[in-house]
């Protein structure tokens, strides 16, 4: 594997996830496969799954770890091709990428969207002039439109989860927040349950729909009750809006998911990436009660992070 930024650059999702389970019982089986191979993390925004959970697949693989808080530690860097750099920006992502390429064998990285410019992070520019001047395999940490390793981990603990002998529903739910937050985790949960053998319904109040791309296929309901019926699994997300984009439109009142929704769906078992504002999207008692599935998706952060890792050692080897 070359590069690992969304769900079309696994060749079969089916056998990622059979990995990574088998790395769940397994988790030192292969610590020589990266003996002597350096794993570079740089995060642009803050993280503490993915850098801690992406770290110990590594380190689980025999891999030396550095990690490094570019946006406070590194040089400010410049993206746009041809700039006259005699401003505030110090360092071209082609000199930055193409150094840290010789330095790591596997790179992870993440950059946040800015939400102020549609086109400008659905182009997924910095992931991309990254990937192509970095030299060396790229895993995302999560970019302007995805977060593929969270969406994994997402699959891995539905698989170890959903209940035999039935087709498996799974609601994702948009809920409140406080302020503009990315639309990458439901895109790629969207795009990953598609992927996947269950039914996807998807509930957001009007003005909050995803894009197409990330959604076809899947039912769109604006009424949350009736989206929530009978479902297996409720993952519950913020995102901002897409079509005015990056907007707040509504403060969401009664989109928060409670006991009282819980009861309309079929005993759901429920997820969230985390980080979660409590009683703001979800409830304590949703959160501390026996449906919460929050740890178990973030322990498999490590496996899922690990299937990947192995994939890409092993096609430098
Ligand atoms: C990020 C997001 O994309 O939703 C990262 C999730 C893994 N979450 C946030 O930015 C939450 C920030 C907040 O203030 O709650």
């Amino acid at each position: 594997m070359k590069k690992y930024t969304s769900v079309h650059d696994v060749a079969d999702v089916n056998e990622l996830v059979k990995e990574a389970l088998h790395l769940k019982e397994n988790p030192y089986n292969y610590k020589k496969l990266g003996e002597n191979k350096t794993l570079g993390l740089i995060f642009l925004n803050p993280s503490l799954r993915t850098r801690l959970s992406t770290q110990k697949a590594g380190q689980n693989l025999g891999m030396n770890v550095m990690v490094m808080n570019l946006d406070k530690e590194g040089w400010a860097l410049e993206t746009q091709d041809g700039a006259i750099m005699n401003g505030t920006t110090v360092e071209h992502i082609k000199e930055a990428a193409a150094v840290m390429g010789e330095y790591c064998n596997i790179i992870g990285i993440r950059s946040f969207p800015k939400l102020q410019d549609r086109e400008e992070d659905y182009s997924e520019d910095l992931l991309n002039k990254f990937i192509s001047y970095a030299n060396v395999p790229v895993v995302s940490l999560e970019s302007a439109t995805r977060h593929p390793l969270q969406s994994l981990a997402d699959l891995v603990t539905i698989t170890e989860q959903k209940p035999a002998g039935k087709r498996t529903k799974v609601v994702l739910t948009w809920a409140p927040h406080v302020k503009a937050i990315p639309q990458c985790v439901a895109n790629s949960f969207a795009e990953w349950m598609q992927q996947a053998d269950v039914e996807l319904v998807i509930t957001n109040p009007e003005g909050y729909d995803l894009a197409d791309e990330f959604t076809k296929g899947a039912t769109v309901l604006h009424n949350q009750d009736e989206a929530l019926k009978d479902a297996d699994f409720v993952y519950v997300k913020n995102w901002s809006s897409y079509e005015q984009y990056g907007k707040v439109l509504t403060d969401g009142e009664g989109w928060m998911m409670t006991n009282e929704k819980l009861a309309l769906t079929n005993n759901a078992k429920v997820m969230h990436c985390l980080p979660v504002r409590r009683n703001v999207e979800l409830s304590d008692e949703i959160l501390d009660g026996p449906n919460s599935l929050v740890l178990e998706q973030a322990i498999n952060r490590t496996f899922a992070a690990q299937a990947v890792l192995k994939r890409m050692l092993e096609s430098l080897n």
